[in-house]
């Protein structure tokens, strides 16, 4: 099967635009598989198609995407032509790039924020140091400069009457839901964050589904969830996707049982991920009891700063925070060598986690939803595309400094005032995407980091780098003591090391390629 279509096989029982006749609850009514014949000996599931109601009643598995006029090839699979989709938390770094990009795919976007995200990082004293746009001018900017319209409406998700109204106004046919709070740190800093973080994370999640489950049971959510649910088993187990393989074993006292199908455990790393798990099993639950479908997205640390869309115009640019609550790791890295900032490597420096640039989560999602799970169907996706050491991405950090930017590059060990493993196992398992939803990897780690510098270099995001210079260290510890960390190494020529240590490195640590 080609890679870009990949999901040229399925058929109206994925389709989100269909209605199961009579809307049977196949699992409540008691039934079993071989009383109803689900293998085709007297099928009795039937379907209308909300799209082509002259079509009637049929077989729901009758028609491939590929077949149906609804569904047109794109670069990232078929899509249903003028496809509805809701993005929540549409204002954000990853939702403002999504609405852009599936916009020009051509889909219908519609998307709703009440800008949380803005006010978290003025709450903390900061700023994006790419400067975006308020929402009218972005959405003046989509429609003048890539004739995208997007219906956007202010809005908290956790006022369930509004989101539901708004619900059943648009009738998507798949909802990206971004709207959490997506920060370990903000979250560890007092009793006040941790609640707001879990509210708003928790029962979001939670007005969303409950609104799925009333207006429109056969959208499809695409759940942001996070590599951070599983923490860092020491016995080096695989992080699967969410379940366990068919074949796993448990042994206990001389029996054994099968774990295949069985959720993995999780062992979420602050306040933050353990939102995330609540939602992993509440989506879970939604998906078993009213026949939901769903994609939990297992997202490693998102970096970047580029698609083509955002780069269309300043105006479209979407934001980039460095501070210690919002900046992720590579962001962070690549603005502090920008100002001469010695980057700042927690603790041993040995922890390793999956990453994944900004335009790739961008094919991914766009892949997750041409590809609409089934009815009750609810699975986990891994979405990374490599994993590596933070030592080695600090040094891949200052090797792309010095060589394309002329800029010496220092790297600091602080004090980490995060509880994590330093040294670790890690095998995570990430062969969905690739394998079932054709997903390839644009651009490699060094491409992403250089697109970032030449940006951030640019005179004006330079002093607002130097402005909020002072946000640069952390100073929340998950102990709940406040005070900045102590340097406790300072490693010069950073950008030499890593093409002494490249080798060995890329051989055992390194899957970025
Ligand atoms: N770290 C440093 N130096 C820094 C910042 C972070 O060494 O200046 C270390 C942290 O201790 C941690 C790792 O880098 O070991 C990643 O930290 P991060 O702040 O980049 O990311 P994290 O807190 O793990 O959270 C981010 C997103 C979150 C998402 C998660 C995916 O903010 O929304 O869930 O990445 S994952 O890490 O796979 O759980």
């Amino acid at each position: 099967m080609k890679k870009s279509t990949h999901n040229s096989h399925c058929t109206c029982w994925n389709c989100p635009a269909i209605n199961l006749a009579g809307k049977v609850d196949f699992r409540a009514c008691g039934q079993t598989v071989e009383k109803f014949g689900i293998d085709g000996t007297g099928a009795q599931i039937m379907a209308e198609c909300k799209r082509r109601p002259e079509l009637g009643l049929f077989d729901p598995t009758a028609i491939t995407f590929k077949e149906c006029a609804e569904w047109q090839l794109t670069p990232c699979g078929y899509l249903l032509k003028d496809m509805r989709i809701m993005i929540l938390g549409i204002d954000g770094y990853l939702g403002w790039p999504l609405a852009l990009w599936l916009g020009k795919l051509g889909c219908k976007v519609s998307g709703v924020d009440n800008y949380s995200r803005r006010d978290w990082v003025k709450e903390r004293g900061a700023h994006t140091i790419v400067p975006i746009a308020r929402m009218t001018e972005r959405l003046h900017a989509a429609k003048e400069v890539l004739g995208i319209d997007i219906n956007f409406r202010e809005m908290d998700i956790l006022n369930r009457n509004r989101l539901k109204e708004f619900i059943d106004e648009v009738k998507p046919e798949a909802i990206v839901h971004y709207a959490e709070c997506p920060s370990a740190p903000y979250s560890m800093i007092d009793f006040e964050h941790a609640k707001s973080v879990q509210s708003n994370n928790v029962i979001g999640t939670l007005a969303t589904l409950f609104s799925i489950h009333e207006v429109v049971p056969e959208t499809s959510l695409i759940k942001l969830g996070t590599m951070g649910e599983y923490g860092m088993p020491l016995t080096g187990r695989p992080l699967f996707e969410g379940f366990f393989p068919a074949d796993a074993v448990l042994k206990w006292e001389g029996r054994e049982w099968s774990m295949g199908g069985e959720l993995t455990p999780r062992d979420p790393v602050s306040f933050y991920h353990v939102s995330k798990v609540q939602d992993t099993f509440n989506v879970y639950e939604a998906c078993k009891y009213w026949w939901l479908r769903s994609y939990d997205v297992m997202q490693g640390v998102i970096y970047g700063v580029h698609t083509d869309h955002v780069a269309a115009d300043p105006r479209l640019r979407t934001r980039f925070d460095i501070d210690e609550c919002f900046g992720t790791i590579i962001n962070r890295f690549v603005a502090q060598a920008v100002i001469g900032f010695p980057l700042t490597l927690y603790g041993a420096g040995e922890q390793i986690r999956g990453f994944i640039s900004l335009e790739d989560a961008m094919q991914c999602i766009t892949r997750l939803i041409a590809k609409p799970p089934e009815p009750g169907q609810y699975s986990v996706v891994n979405q990374m595309s490599g994993y590596c050491n933070l030592r080695k991405l600090a040094e891949t950090v200052a090797k792309v400094g010095k060589e394309e930017f002329n800029i010496d590059v220092k790297i600091q060990r602080v004090e980490n005032p995060r509880v994590e493993s330093e040294r670790h196992p890690f095998e995570p398992i990430f062969n969905k995407l690739p394998d079932e939803f054709g997903f390839q990897q644009n651009e490699n780690l060094e491409q992403e980091i250089r697109k970032m510098f030449a940006l951030l270099m640019q005179p004006h995001i330079k002093s607002r780098i130097e402005e909020k210079k002072h946000l640069i260290l952390p100073r929340t510890w998950w102990s709940g003591v406040k005070k900045e960390v102590e340097q406790i190494e300072l490693i010069e020529n950073a950008a030499d090391r890593d093409k002494r240590e490249h080798i060995h490195v890329a051989s055992t640590e390194v899957n970025d390629e």
